[in-house]
Order: C-alpha cells, then structure tokens, then sequence
C-alpha cells in the first residue's frame, strides 16, 4: 500500500469488546423505565445488523407492537448506564490496538474514529483506556452526533476523510463486523477487519485483509523493513499486501 497517512477506527467491537456492555445497559434501561424487555446474547446478536442504539429499539418495539413513547429519552437513559459501566474500569481495548494507536502517532499517521455510536461512549471508552486526553490524538472524532446516518452508509467515514483532508487509498479502516465494513468499501477505504465476539462468522468479503487480532509491539515502526516478528499487521503494511 503506497502513501499510507491515515488510520480510521470504528469503536464499538474493534477497538474494545464493548457489545456485552451495551446489552446490560440496554437490558438495565428497560428495567428502569418498566419496559419488561430483556434482550439475551442471541437476541442482541440479530438486533445488532440494525446499526445504532436508538434504531435498534425502534426496530424491537417495531418487531414487538409496541408502541415506546419517547425513544430519545430512553437511549439518554442507556447512554448515562453505558458511560457509568464502562467508568468502573474491566474493559480493556482489544490486543495490539493500544500499540498500533501509539505506533502510528509516533510515526506521523493521523489517526481518526468513524463509529455508530454516541460520542459520551467514545469519550468514556477513551477515558478508561488510553486516558481522558487520548481523544485528543485523533483529528478526527466521527460519531453519531456528527453523521447521523448510521453504517452500512458511509456517511460517517466521508466524514472521517474530509476533516482529516486525505483521500481514500492514503488511509486504513478498522472494523469487525460486515455493516461497518460496507460503510468503508462504499467509503473506497481499503480495510481491515478483526471480527469480534458478535461479529464471528459474518460476511467480510472485500476487506484487504481479515485478522483474528492485532498484535504489533510499539516499536513496530513504519516506513521501515518490518522483521518477521513485527506481527501480522506491520509485516502485511511493510510488504506490500495491503
Ligand atoms: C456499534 C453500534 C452501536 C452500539 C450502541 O457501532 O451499532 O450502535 O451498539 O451504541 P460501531 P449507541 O461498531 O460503529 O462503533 O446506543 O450509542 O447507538
Ligand atoms: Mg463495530
């Protein structure tokens, strides 16, 4: 891959394994407000091809003839749950994403985030992992708030490119499931992929390359020949495959 200047990272599932977290905050939001709805692992696996929170209750109560009175308010209530989960700590960003983020940086990559979900769960992800200020290593933060039009549509990461001022094939995408990498291809992003507890199994056809994980040690640099055990991202980077 020639002229490589730019990283683009979904959330949710790529950089942590964050969906079980979602569910129970989901789960714990109708609890409250009387809804009576539990979603199982099994449900939220299908629910999850509607990208977005609150589409993915609008869907449910669609599928359930029922009628929820103010969506919104119910999503605000499961992001404040959400946020305050996550701040109890025991998430960690997925293998080899923290040394990829810092080795990049180190190396002059701009760095960017195109995900569905609601920006408070960025930056509380981004508070219990890297650090409050990690956010700010990012030239470009694309959420739901900014592009709301949800993947597989690539709003979200014509977003990302624009603001970051670079074309397609100067940057990488990373995702885990066959909506998020939709939205890249349709974006002309070239991308990898790194499928996810609930994303195992699905259809990634024309990603550059699927990974079970990234795995590079941070002094992995760029732009140098790549030593075979640099791992399997750096060694593909650094030789041409992607
Ligand atoms: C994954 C999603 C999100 C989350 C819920 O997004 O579909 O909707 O499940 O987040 P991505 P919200 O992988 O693109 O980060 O409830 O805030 O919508
Ligand atoms: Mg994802």
């Amino acid at each position: 891959m020639a002229n490589l200047r730019g990283l683009i990272f979904d959330v949710d599932g790529t950089l942590a394994e964050t969906e079980e977290l979602h569910r129970a905050a989901f789960n714990q939001a109708f609890d409250e407000t009387g809804l009576g709805w539990h979603w199982s692992r099994d449900t939220y696996r299908e629910l999850l091809r509607t990208t977005g929170g609150k589409e993915r209750i609008a869907r449910y109560a669609g599928e359930s003839g029922v009628t929820v009175s103010d969506i919104p308010a119910l999503h605000r209530r499961k992001t404040a749950i959400y946020g305050e989960r996550i701040a109890e700590g025991g998430i960690a960003l997925r293998p080899g994403m923290q040394n990829l983020i810092r080795t990049a940086r180190a190396n002059g990559l701009l760095l960017a985030i195109a995900t569905t979900t609601t920006r408070a769960n960025v930056e509380a992800l981004f508070t219990a992992t890297l650090g409050a200020d990690a956010l700010n290593w990012f030239a470009a933060v694309c959420t739901a708030n900014e592009a709301p039009v949800k993947k597989p549509d690539p709003q979200v990461y014509m977003l990302a490119l624009e603001i970051l001022g670079l074309a397609p094939e100067e940057c990488l995408a990373f995702e885990d499931s066959a909506n998020g990498l939709k939205a890249a291809i349709a974006a002309g992003i070239p991308t990898i992929v790194t499928p996810s507890t609930y994303t195992v199994g699905e259809d990634f056809a024309g990603a550059a390359v699927v990974l079970e994980s990234l795995n590079m040690p941070a002094s992995a640099p760029f732009g140098a020949t790549a030593p075979a055990d640099y791992g399997h991202l750096a060694a593909l980077l650094l030789t041409g495959h992607i």
